[in-house]
């Protein structure tokens, strides 16, 4: 199989030297593991400068021989205004909660949509049926949703390696620009986040911003299933812990050393970022001093930060910033024989980064906000016995809870913090660490990649069923094979009417009622109409005409051109009582909602709530009485937005065998609801049974709305009145 890696940078730059970052280091043995078992990748990107048009063929030609990658072309403008624009002053801010620094202009946007169809672009030039096509990251959100619409069937992953943030910070986005934004996401089988909160605040996002909901973390939209769920990515375990236990790097290491042996070293790496907290950091180490002078001239802090987005004006002033500060610090503690920082401006090659790594003690990774964070995870298994001090923003803290973790914005607790780090006992960091180690052993970028694998493909089989199923309303194969009689069975809500937001509202057109009426007068067809309606409701909607009624879920059987209701099962609703007050106590907190009284159920509808408020509810509920259920003569059953609470033994499927003629017949049964899956269970394996709607079910067919069944209901009709006038 062919990996379609796309991300908006390259594993290398432009000139074909390496791009230094999280996803190229840790891919890279995923990457050779997925072409030792005979696969192929190719790896999209941006090569981050623009090649003049006549150039074009040929450096895509070398690139490709030489990296296997495959560049997309954007216009210096457009990269411009797509990556500094959007990317970087909005989006980057905005995701880690800078809403300050944050921009909104439709400008910047458009670019967007332009580079993300640009992206689309290339992969159509190369993409095949059979690929896997994997995006990365916030640059390219639109892009999932733009590949699904051209190529319904596409295995697609989409991670996102920034923080997802909460709905109130999401929202600040123009509606216009969110919504195309979660919709873009939603093209991809699979969507991925570092940690369970990320996931958990898009899913709240969908529900709020468009009203979609989800069924533990899957979404149905358009016709399409989206996993989403956290997957941590990890690093390359055995890279780092290898070269950190040979002698080359023991011998770099006391390089490095020789001039501050009797130091203890705390260090900090990090790309310069705002989001990093760099000036917070080098504030607490300030503190940490003064409160604790005796670790003068016994310790040195060396503070990495490797060059980013130079260009940028906000970036040089909070380069300025941290260089005064480091002066300051330097100027006011240090002394001829003792500098407390060391600051290297610049990135070191890996071959010095993990010695830096093994030589410390105290490592502080404290950033105000970062979606994992790689390098917490690299110092843990390159270290010989050095604590690591790391932000709860951070969203590795999720995962290395036996790390010193610290807030940021508490400028004394980092204080603390690091000088609880400096002076802890070795054995006590060698037990906290090697928890973590072992943690991280276990889920390896390696894992991480394979998991994001089987789960998209998992979600692709389960769109494949679902498409599979799907039938037009007047395909041959649902209509009668043989001249025996034939039993049709229709649910009522979400089956014959769609559903409104009152449930007297939902009433059939007069064109609807006359198609029954008309279907029913046929020769050898009878029909029934099972429901969780009450009886007087059916009575009303379906009066005068020859159909079996069946109300309250099986509970009471009318049959056709009769006026009495036959009870189906015996009932003792003891029980009714005291789940009315529950229910009731329920419609009090949440606005909009209320409970229904039938003979054998009670019902609670959330249709009208807030979708948020709603939906919670409704799960505390189905938990609530769920637990209290057994043996109680009553079960708990979610439908489309009602929780009904019914009397034991009372289904629809039940009923069907109870009313079902005892002779051959041909039958059709249609419905949509959990309710109605009884039915499609208890029928002959003959039966032809069709869900209305996308969730999952047994039946042997899907139908998109009620109005499918309309349209069947009429080719059935013209079918067997073309049939009888041919056979008279
Ligand atoms: C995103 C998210 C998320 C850094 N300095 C040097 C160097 N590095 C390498 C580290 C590490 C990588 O860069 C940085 O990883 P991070 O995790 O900090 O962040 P990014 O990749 O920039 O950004 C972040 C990540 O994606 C992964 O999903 O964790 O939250 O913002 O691998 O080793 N490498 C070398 N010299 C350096 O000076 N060789």
């Amino acid at each position: 199989m062919r990996l379609i890696l796309v991300s908006n940078r390259l594993p290398v730059q432009w000139d074909g030297t390496p791009n230094v970052g999280g996803l190229a280091t840790g891919l890279s043995s995923f990457l050779s593991h997925w072409k030792s078992l005979g696969n192929e990748v190719l790896w999209v990107g941006w090569p981050g400068k623009s090649i003049p048009e006549k150039e074009q063929n040929q450096y895509a030609k070398k690139m490709l021989e030489e990296h296997g990658t495959i560049p997309v072309f954007l216009k210096q403008k457009l990269a411009d205004s797509f990556y500094n624009g959007f990317c970087n002053k909005t989006i980057w801010p905005l995701f880690h909660y800078f809403t300050s620094n944050c921009e909104f202009s439709d400008g910047t946007f458009s670019s967007y949509e332009e580079a993300n169809e640009e992206f689309a672009k290339t992969i159509r030039g190369i993409y095949q049926p059979g690929d896997w096509v994997w995006v990365h990251d916030y640059h390219l959100f639109l892009l999932p949703g733009i590949l699904r619409s051209e190529f319904p069937n596409i295995l697609l992953s989409f991670f996102l390696h920034i923080p997802f943030p909460t709905f109130e910070i999401f929202r600040l986005l123009p509606e216009r620009i969110h919504s195309k934004i979660l919709k873009g996401m939603l093209g991809a089988d699979l969507i991925g986040f570092h940690t369970q909160s990320y996931t958990q605040y898009f899913l709240r996002s969908l529900l709020r911003c468009l009203g979609i909901e989800n069924e533990r973390g899957i979404i149905y939209f358009q016709n399409h299933f989206t996993k989403t769920a956290a997957f941590p990515m990890g690093i390359n375990v055995e890279q780092f812990s290898k070269y950190a236990s040979s002698a080359e790097c023991d011998a770099i290491a006391d390089q490095i050393n020789t001039n501050h042996k009797k130091l203890k070293q705390i260090l900090s790496v990090d790309r310069l970022d705002y989001t990093k907290g760099v000036l917070q950091r080098l504030n607490a180490f300030e503190l940490f001093l003064k409160q604790n002078p005796n670790w003068i001239k016994r310790c040195k802090l060396v503070l990495v930060l490797v060059p980013s987005r130079t260009d940028v004006p906000s970036y040089q002033s909070m380069k300025r910033a941290i260089d005064e500060k480091v002066g300051a610090i330097n100027g006011s503690f240090g002394t001829l024989d003792w500098t407390p920082i060391l600051y290297q401006y610049k990135g070191f090659p890996f071959e010095e980064l993990v010695p830096l790594y093994k030589n410390t003690h105290v490592m502080l990774v404290t950033p105000y906000r970062d979606g994992m964070n790689l390098v917490a995870k690299e110092f843990l298994v390159s270290q010989k016995n050095g604590m690591l001090v790391l932000s709860e923003m951070a969203g590795a803290s999720a995962e290395l809870p036996e790390a010193i973790l610290v807030n940021p914005n508490d400028l004394n607790g980092m204080a603390s913090a690091i000088k609880e780090a400096i002076e802890m006992e070795e054995t006590e960091i060698k037990n906290r660490n090697e928890v973590m180690v072992t943690r991280l052993k276990e889920n390896s970028v390696m894992e991480w990649a394979k998991k994001i694998y089987t789960d998209t493909e998992d979600t692709a089989n389960r769109n494949q069923n679902f498409q599979t199923k799907s039938i037009p309303p007047n395909s041959e194969a649902l209509l009668p094979k043989t001249n025996e009689p034939i039993f049709i069975i229709f649910d009522y809500d979400g089956t014959l009417v769609p559903f409104q937001s009152l449930p007297h509202l939902a009433v059939p057109t007069q064109e609807l009622v006359d198609s029954i009426s008309k279907l029913s007068q046929l020769p050898n067809v009878s029909i029934a109409i099972i429901s969780g309606r009450d009886r007087k409701f059916l009575e009303t909607i379906f009066t005068g005409l020859p159909l079996h009624l069946v109300a309250e879920h099986g509970a009471w059987h009318r049959p056709p051109n009769k006026k009495e209701w036959n009870s189906l099962f015996h009932s003792n609703a003891d029980w009714k009582k005291e789940i009315k007050s529950r229910l009731e106590e329920f419609t009090k907190r949440v606005p909009g909602s209320f409970a229904e009284e039938k003979e054998f159920s009670l019902v609670w509808h959330f249709r009208n709530a807030d979708p948020d408020i709603g939906l919670n509810a409704a799960r505390e509920m189905l938990d609530e009485l769920s637990q209290i259920s057994s043996n109680s003569g009553f079960f708990v059953q979610r439908g489309n937005k009602i929780i009904e609470v019914r009397e034991y033994g009372t289904g629809k499927g039940k009923a069907t065998v109870k009313i079902l003629p005892d002779a051959p017949l041909q039958t059709f049964v249609f419905g949509d609801d959990t309710t109605d899956e009884d039915m499609f269970r208890e029928l002959p394996e003959e039966a032809i049974t069709v869900k209305i709607g996308k969730s999952e079910t047994i039946a042997k067919y899907r139908f998109q709305n009620t109005d499918d069944v309309h349209i069947w209901i009429k080719h059935l009709i013209n079918h067997i009145t073309n049939v009888t006038h041919h056979a008279s």
